[in-house]
């Protein structure tokens, strides 16, 4: 017990560093990561070793949504911070106030932390909890999407969950927030898909926490469930989708459901808790195909389901990766240098659920474009 409060504290000091270079090397004997759970002999609580290393320990980082801008690889995570409060099934414990981009210009490359990109006191309409954001660009201006708890407070003394917008002319910020969250916005997690055609897409939503399962018909319940959704026999609550407008800061509709099959052309149940969809949408295209992937949340997958465009109906395929250490798992997938990637986080370097780390490995696919489920450890 006491040498993993002397880790965590070590841990702690490290990650309150300022912007920081970090490369994927090896910790060197004595250095700063080497007091760390870091590097090729860290383990697991259970003993097992990391398939992949974080890819920065100056700060703490979660919900890595991964962008090639420019040839180079943008990452915009959530910032994980230390709070006293304890682990709930809201996720008041993820109690994030600003965002920090990641950038590197290959897989394996250094890794620069930039300095603030936005701050929650920035951001006129928010109060707190600066979640899992995503970024787009469009016409020399890049846009930083986010989720946040608004002003007004609900049952538990906390505000709804609305996204906003920011920009910059820098993909790594500052961004400048607009002063009202997106019309019709609701949930968390948003992440925006551009079609070749030029299109762009919000998927976004969140259950438990989250408070997709508040919202009927665009009206907030304030009195709904937290987490008891009353919805084993009925088709999953669906993760949202809505086309963007062409200045990438409203919506262009309604949003509608994303609706998950099984194999027989049913709604995936809500019941089902490993096929489910829970948060963390994200959608990319190989070939023809759309893949909608996803985390689902209290069985702790990233899932897929495929269709044949932006809005499904998508069939489920499979698990993409299997459970990480730390209760969320939230990802992004890109193309870089001839290879896909996945970016993921686990709690390798803490061992505590809000204070998360960003890695990647590479994702395959095989010939029918099904992809090979991933184990985050090694043995
Ligand atoms: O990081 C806070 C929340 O936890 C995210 O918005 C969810 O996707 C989960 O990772």
């Amino acid at each position: 017990m006491r040498s993993r409060l002397l880790l965590l504290c070590a841990a702690t000091a490290i990650v309150s560093a300022s912007a920081a270079v970090i490369a994927q090397t090896p910790a060197k004997h004595g250095s700063k990561e080497a007091k760390l759970n870091y590097g090729p002999n860290a383990r697991s609580p259970e003993g097992k070793r990391y398939r992949s290393q974080p890819l920065v320990t100056s700060i703490y980082t979660a919900d890595p949504s991964a962008h090639v801008f420019n040839g180079n690889i943008y990452v915009y995570p959530s910032h994980d911070i230390e709070v006293a409060t304890p682990d709930d099934d809201l996720g008041n414990q993820y109690a994030m106030r600003d965002y920090r981009v990641l950038s590197m210009d290959r897989v394996g490359g250094p890794v620069t932390v930039g300095p603030i990109a936005l701050d929650v006191k920035d951001v006129p309409w928010a109060s707190q909890q600066m979640w899992a954001p995503d970024a787009a660009y469009k016409s020399g201006t890049y846009y930083l999407y986010f989720p946040a708890r608004d002003k007004q407070l609900d049952k538990n003394g906390l505000g709804t969950f609305r996204i906003g917008v920011a920009t910059s002319k820098s993909p790594t910020g500052p961004f400048k927030a607009d002063p009202k969250p997106i019309a019709g916005s609701y949930s968390m997690d948003p992440a925006v898909f551009t079609d070749a055609d030029g299109k762009s897409y919000m998927y976004f939503g969140g259950i438990w926490g989250g408070q997709l399962q508040r919202w009927k018909d665009g009206t907030f319940d304030p009195n709904g469930s937290d987490t008891d959704l009353m919805q084993d026999d009925k088709p999953a609550i669906s993760g949202r989708i809505a086309r963007l407008n062409a200045d990438m800061k409203s919506f262009a509709e309604t949003p509608r459901d994303v609706q998950i099959l099984d194999e027989s052309g049913k709604p995936v149940l809500g019941g089902d808790h490993e096929r489910r969809f829970f948060e963390a949408s994200w959608v990319f295209k190989r070939g023809n195909t759309y893949y909608y992937t996803y985390s689902t949340g209290d069985t702790h997958f990233l899932n897929y389901a495929t269709g044949n465009n932006p809005y499904g109906p998508f069939t489920y395929r499979g698990h993409i990766l299997k459970p990480v250490q730390g209760w969320t798992s939230h990802h992004s997938i890109i193309e870089h240098g001839g290879k896909w990637w996945l970016f993921y986080a686990d709690t390798q370097l803490s061992n505590k659920n809000h204070l998360r780390n960003v890695k990647v490995t590479e994702l395959k696919f095989a010939p029918d474009g099904s992809i090979p489920t991933i184990d985050p450890f090694l043995n």
